[in-house]
């Protein structure tokens, strides 16, 4: 429930722009971890566009959702044993 309350907050808080995540990925290696990341990622409420591909994700958020980096990155973590190396967010 915070949690839910807290992704509401986020959402509702910030400007009426989206923003673009690129992450580097480490330790995905097949279709398999790429549909992984897909249902857990892919699936975020702020999420409107989301590529996945062995590596990479690529996600574009809603118009007035920020990307969290860290909610992102821990989600991966939780997904297997993936992490994010590298993350770059555009407005
Ligand atoms: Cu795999």
């Amino acid at each position: 429930m915070r949690f839910f309350i807290a992704a509401l907050i986020s959402i509702i808080s910030v400007s009426a722009s989206a923003e673009t995540g690129i992450f580097e990925v480490d330790g995905m290696h097949c279709k398999m971890c790429v549909r992984k990341i897909t249902k857990t990622v892919c699936a975020l409420e702020e999420v409107d566009q989301c590529e996945v591909e062995i590596g990479r994700l690529k996600i574009t958020t809603k118009s007035g959702a920020k990307i969290d980096v860290k909610k992102i990155t821990d989600l991966v973590a939780e997904t297997g044993s993936y992490k994010v190396i590298k993350s770059e967010i555009k407005p």
